[in-house]
């Protein structure tokens, strides 16, 4: 009876989910194809990108919706203010979501509460104060949509006609900084020019009723407000990373509910997400495991069996395999299933049909992996030197960056994360020049700031490749004299040795310059930071003079009154030193004959910083990295002395029963200079560590570790991939073969949301196509770039857009994570190289 009962509750609210937009039990508006997010993220300010909060809308599979918030500004900026989160209430009965919202800049508190009204939501803002008066006219609802996905489709507002348009043309007007709101910390994103003005988009369009995308069923939408105009603007005006906002005003002096929206998703009847068929898109060698994990929506039936066909040479198509189809189960939001079909071995050209679905082609040969690294080495990692030149064939990717050099950093916060302290701990004044920073050293990321923390990764995960692999590879000409590098053009000089080269010349100048390690060399100013474009017109090449008017050249032409200079942050951290100490002895084993004169001041510099940093450290009772075991074997390996030895000894196995995740790589790096009882002892913990490889066939449908933060996990994968590989290089017993393909299937192609390649150009059949690039205002890419991946919305969306390079934690691509790429993918070729033996 019971059992009868709750079939038929469950029917009946089957049939009314289908229809009606409801709360589920993750706390989101739901009906299919329409999930709508109140706060499920919220904001957090600064260099956080904030097109990742507020009300949210994933439409059809696709969050093409967000950013629905209390804003200040008609289309907010990355370091625009954003509203606190200062409680979120969801009332089941009632069918809503409250979110209380404050700016404390303003002392200003507004509400929203997100109802579900059949098929659309209403959005009401409530106000129990009125807007503060040196807000009224700024503050305002707003809610933003996703260019890429609406661009080129119409509108129709109040019965007017229009379409969206591929870029940004609209109109703007100007207006006294006085008015403007506040930005983060005070900071400006925009370089006013000397006229005291800055610049505010008009609205493209305004009205009281809008139905955006009648062309597109899967993202028509349709807001209409009563109490309010509704404007829309389109965000690129201000920034490329902008999004097409629409917007009410609050009313001035008033209180209680002020603006009320309704906002109806189309949903096409009876939608079911086409299946996604993740695969490796390298390919597979012939005697790898070859496994397909297909993403199902959760209405939809899994079929029986999928098909394996091949592209015959004479233009025919064969089935060559039928496999079943293996329920894995639901991860989050979707269901999946797996089609084995590693019995194909026969090289050639094949598909996969699932149903209806048929994927691109793909390989399975010996060769696939020959070529995953080329273009990183041979192309990311030469276009990210810095104080060069930069030339491919007949395009100059940029011309030499910051020939003014840097200067001193006075007390002073900063939006990329740093801080210089009240103390310099150098000999130079504020704003003082310290020569001889401009060479040498590799861009950041999608930014061109020489973050020294990643710069010494940089040059000790190019010392590692070196020792390991010895590729002699030689595709750049790289002159230091000339401060030019050409990609394509050998010079009979491996590459690798030129990066390690590279690298160390910026650090070893910090060291002599600055007397320890700048903790970055980064902009003085917002407006410059989140330059696009060619890096050598980020500073004007003047040297900065205060006493001469902004903008103004000084007579000679040496010397500008622009405050565009870079800046070196110089607050000492021994931890730094240490760490570049350590860096400079492996790099000065490296570079001996090679560049002798280089290795000699890299040593020098070791060891005075090691000496200075013990004693720095010794007085603040710090331990850091001084006592690191990861250090200490790197020390043993470039110094070979017995000292650094015996502290990795007495600490490894500890260590490793403390944790075997976290140590298991470095005591895998230590087998070369062990003898075989380290290796017999280590093998139980290997034993341990393949269990815990075993348990994540159970967590997630990859078997992989997979990342939920802020920034998409591809890093996590990466270092997992290398580990495995390292452990099955040592102990093929214990870790199998089979495993360490996972984390290169996941990198190219087998993965959530969709099945492109994350790594740019790398022999894939479908790499991404967009990545956040210092080229991401052109929607393109620089070949060899990893994107981190699938970035996590809470509660139950995993994302990376392929059509919208601009959200740095799912499409950009640093240079210590595209280095250690370049680790793992020269392990994954070394075992493959075995295999095809
Ligand atoms: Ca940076
Ligand atoms: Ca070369
Ligand atoms: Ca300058």
């Amino acid at each position: 009876m019971k059992k009868l009962y709750l079939l038929f509750m469950l029917m009946t609210s089957c049939f009314s989910y289908a229809q009606d937009l409801h709360l589920n039990e993750r706390e989101y508006f739901e009906r299919q194809g329409v999930n709508v997010l109140v706060f499920s993220n919220s904001f957090n300010g600064g260099f956080n990108d904030e097109k990742n909060s507020g009300i949210e809308i994933i439409h059809h599979g696709v969050r093409t919706v967000q950013g629905g918030a209390i804003r200040l500004n008609n289309t907010p900026e990355q370091w625009d203010l954003v509203p606190k989160m200062t409680r979120r209430k969801v009332d089941r009965e009632q069918g809503s979501i409250e979110v209380g919202m404050r700016y404390d800049d303003y002392d200003f508190d507004s509400r929203v509460v997100v109802t579900a009204k059949g098929k659309a939501v209403e959005i009401a803002v409530w106000l129990d104060k009125p807007v503060p008066e040196n807000l009224a006219g700024e503050a305002g609802l707003n809610l933003e949509f996703l260019p890429s996905q609406y661009w080129l489709k119409t509108y129709s507002i109040d019965g007017r006609l229009g379409r969206f348009p591929r870029y940004a043309t609209s109109q703007t007007v100007t207006r006294p900084n006085s008015e403007k709101p506040r930005q983060f910390k005070g900071f400006k994103t925009y370089d006013d020019r000397g006229t005291d003005q800055f610049v505010d988009p008009l609205p493209i369009e305004t009205g009281h009723n809008i139905i955006m995308a009648t062309d597109a069923p899967e993202r028509m939408i349709r807001v209409s407000c009563e109490d309010a105009e509704l404007c829309l603007y389109d965000g690129r005006m201000l920034a490329q990373n902008g999004w097409f906002v629409l917007r009410s005003v609050l009313p001035r002096g008033k209180t209680g509910k002020v603006v009320t929206w309704i906002v109806e998703p189309h949903a096409i009847p009876n939608w079911i997400r086409e299946p996604n068929i993740g695969f490796s898109q390298v390919g597979y060698q012939p005697e790898q495991p070859k496994v397909a994990v297909i993403e199902l929506d959760k209405k939809d039936s899994p079929l029986s069996q999928a098909t394996l066909m091949r592209l015959n040479e004479d233009g025919t198509t064969t089935e060559v395999f039928r496999g079943d189809i293996k329920e894995w189960g639901d991860y989050f939001k979707y269901n999946y299933v797996k089609f084995d079909f590693s019995a194909v071995k026969e090289p050639g050209v094949y598909y996969i049909q699932y149903g209806n679905v048929k994927t691109n082609d793909f390989l399975i040969d010996e060769h696939v992996y020959d070529k995953i690294t080329d273009a990183t080495t041979d192309v990311w990692v030469p276009i990210h030197m810095n104080h060069m030149y930069v030339t491919e064939g007949y395009r100059t990717w940029h011309g030499e960056p910051f020939k003014e050099g840097y200067l001193q950093a006075p007390e002073s916060d900063h939006f990329d994360l740093h801080r210089q302290g009240a103390s310099a701990d150098t000999k130079y004044k504020p704003l003082e020049l310290i020569p001889g920073l401009n060479v040498g050293g590799f861009f950041d990321a999608g930014d061109f700031d020489i973050e020294t923390g990643s710069n010494i990764s940089v040059v000790q995960n190019f010392i590692r490749i070196w020792e390991l692999f010895k590729p002699v590879r030689d595709e750049t000409f790289v002159s230091q004299q000339q401060r030019y590098v050409e990609l394509h053009r050998p010079d009979g000089t491996p590459d690798i040795m030129q990066f390690i080269e590279h690298g160390t010349l910026n650090l070893v100048a910090q060291a002599e310059q600055i007397g320890h390690m700048a903790s970055t060399l980064s902009n003085s100013v917002l407006d410059n930071y989140h330059h696009l474009g060619d890096a050598a017109s980020i500073t004007d090449g003047l040297h900065y003079d205060p006493s001469l008017k902004p903008y103004e050249v000084s007579a000679d032409g040496k010397s500008s009154g622009t405050p565009d200079d870079m800046w070196a942050f110089t607050t000492r951290n021994p931890n730094l030193d240490f760490q570049a100490a350590t860096m400079f002895a492996a790099a000065s084993r490296a570079l001996q004959g090679y560049n002798d004169e280089l290795a000699q001041r890299a040593l020098v510099q070791s060891k005075r910083l090691m000496d200075e940093a013990t004693k720095l450290m010794a007085k603040n009772k710090q331990t850091g990295r001084r006592g690191d075991l990861g250090t200490n074997l790197q020390l043993y390996a470039a110094t070979r002395e017995k000292q650094y030895l015996d502290n990795f000894n007495a600490q490894i196995w500890t260590s490793l029963d403390r944790n075997v995740n976290s140590t298991i790589q470095t005591a895998l790096d230590a087998i070369p200079f062990m003898n075989e009882s380290y290796r017999q002892r280590l093998r139980p913990y290997v034993e341990k560590y393949a269990a815990y490889i075993d348990t994540l066939g159970t967590q997630n449908p990859y078997g992989l570790p997979i990342g939920l933060g802020n920034w998409a996990g591809g890093g996590q994968v990466l270092s997992f991939g290398t580990t495995v590989c390292y452990a099955h290089i040592y102990f093929p017993d214990i870790v199998r073969r089979d495993v360490i393909f996972r984390a290169a299937d996941w990198i190219y192609g087998c993965h959530p949301y969709h099945n492109y390649s994350f790594v740019a150009a790398v022999g894939a059949a479908r790499p991404k196509e967009v990545f956040y690039g210092n080229n991401r205002a052109d929607f393109s890419f620089i070949p060899g770039n990893v994107a981190p991946g699938l970035l996590f919305r809470r509660p139950d969306h995993f994302e990376n857009y392929d059509d919208w390079p601009f959200l740095w934690g799912q499409n950009e691509g640093t240079i210590a994570g595209n280095t250690q790429y370049i680790i793992f993918g020269s392990a994954l070729k070394s075992i493959v190289s075995v295999l095809n033996e």
